[in-house]
């Protein structure tokens, strides 16, 4: 194997394609954006991810890795093209671009070459939807060509180093299919070699997202029910994750990004009869946003009121807005009329009407936080709330404690001390307080 051609050079296809080239392949990198192609061609990279800007640089420099609109002849093809979700009852997997990254290989493709699949897909794609592509060229995929899926899974921000330390799996449509590819990760892993069938791998990726997203639905359910009966489901979650075989995971505002949110309806739409605690979970999940307004509507029956959002991002310490629930609860608050203001020191985004966290509470009723940012942990709130109208925040996900505002005239709410007993007592006396 010499020359590796990566269609998509995107979050997953340049740092792939950057790995191959430091490890002494020939690559060519395809886009169907010209412009991307054109900067890459430069040197340059259009995607931020650390140490693979100078990596990329240097393998362009030493003419290892060169980018195009079209593929070329090659030994392995890698698809790593985008797989949203479709505006179908399911939210099923769209496979547009892997159709048609597939069909863009097969004049340049010959006998013994490698086709892998790392776009995240629905179980049995690779042999229902990608081999017949193949096979309708007069190969025989298993004899003449060797098409696997292996699934990416490496985590944004840590891709370089994900690529080679993390397990790979690698599903083969035939064991021969299987063992080719992996020749190929073993050129650069580190990690171990899962060998597996193409459709278990497919269903491997998805169930790892999936289980995540089914452990938070199950936190966000049990918020609701503790905000029901009058128990803080913060203090449940710490209690029982004292047990040696259990891990309950953080309620919140909502799953969002790119994986969470997107994966599990892969899944569904195979199976949908059957599905029932995956469909479950995407529902009690997605719900979360209407949750959170209705419990800023409590305690702020005033609709002009004015909340301050620290956070927009899908989680912590990223400018990721793919799908964050923050900017669904920004648009319904909105909608319902409060003056809803901006804070977010990581997005850089200037069509949001950003503003620095001192001028977001001036004369403000509530700090909502709808992201767990560090700088969020560290500051000052007695002197930070001087500035509003009312001192109430309200910690959606958990960074700040009850003892931290002990003794100060701030009210803060969490997930854990918003039940229905609660909110009554607490705007009631807002109430009386408006009409002191
Ligand atoms: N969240 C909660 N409660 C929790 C944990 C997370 O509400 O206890 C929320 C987050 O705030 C966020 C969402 O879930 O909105 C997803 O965040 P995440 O950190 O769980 O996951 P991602 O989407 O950033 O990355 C996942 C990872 N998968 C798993 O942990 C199984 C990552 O390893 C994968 O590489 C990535 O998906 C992917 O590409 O598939």
């Amino acid at each position: 194997m010499n020359k590796v051609c990566v269609i998509g050079l995107g979050y997953i296809g340049l740092p792939t394609a950057t790995m191959f080239a430091l490890s002494g392949k020939d690559v060519v990198g395809v886009d169907v954006n010209k412009k991307v192609v054109e900067t890459l061609n430069r040197g340059e990279v259009h995607i931020e991810e650390p140490g693979l800007g100078e990596s990329f640089k240097k393998m362009v420099n030493e003419k290892k890795i060169v980018a195009s609109t079209t593929p070329e002849e090659a030994d392995v093809f890698i698809i790593a093209v985008p797989t949203p979700n479709k505006d179908d009852q399911y939210k099923s997997c769209d496979l547009k671009y892997v159709e048609s990254a597939t069909q863009s290989i097969l004049p340049y493709i010959k006998k013994g070459d490698v086709v892998i699949v790392e776009s995240t897909i629905a179980p049995t794609t690779t042999d229902e939807v990608v081999k017949p592509i193949i096979e309708g060229e007069g190969f025989k995929v298993g004899q003449d060509i060797f098409l696997a899926h292996c699934p990416e899974r490496v985590l944004p921000g840590k891709i370089m180093e994900e690529l080679v330390e993390n397990n790979r799996i690698v599903g083969g449509v035939t064991e021969k299919c299987t063992e080719e590819a992996a020749k190929i990760y073993e050129v650069f892993v580190k990690g171990e070699i899962l060998k597996t069938t193409s459709k278990t791998a497919e269903m491997s990726k998805l169930m790892e997202n999936t289980f995540r997203d089914v452990n938070i639905a199950l936190a966000n359910e049990l918020t609701k029910i503790c905000n029901k009966l009058d128990i803080n489901s913060l203090d449940v979650v710490r209690l029982a994750n004292k047990h040696p075989r259990v891990n309950i995971h953080t309620p919140g505002p909502g799953v969002g990004g790119h994986c969470l949110a997107v994966d599990p309806y892969f899944i569904i739409e195979k199976a949908p009869e059957l599905a029932k605690i995956i469909a479950l979970s995407r529902e009690t999940n997605n719900s979360m946003p209407e949750y959170v307004v209705s419990k800023v509507e409590k305690m702020l029956p005033k609709k002009d009121s004015k909340v301050s959002v620290f956070g927009i991002t899908y989680k912590g310490n990223t400018d990721d807005l793919r799908e964050s629930p923050a900017l669904e609860i920004v648009e319904i608050l909105k909608e319902k009329g409060y003056n809803v203001v901006l804070h977010d020191p990581h997005v850089k985004d200037t069509e949001l009407n950003l503003i620095d966290r001192k001028e977001a509470v001036v004369d403000s009723d509530m700090i909502l936080i709808l992201a767990d940012h560090n700088e969020f942990k560290d500051i000052d709130y007695k002197e930070l709330t001087k500035e509003m109208n009312t001192p109430l925040i309200f910690d959606t996900k958990a960074i700040l404690k009850d003892e931290d505002f002990e003794g100060s005239n701030i009210i803060f709410k969490n997930l854990g001390n918003i039940s229905d007993d609660e909110l009554q007592y607490f705007t009631s006396k807002l109430v009386a307080a408006d009409r002191n």
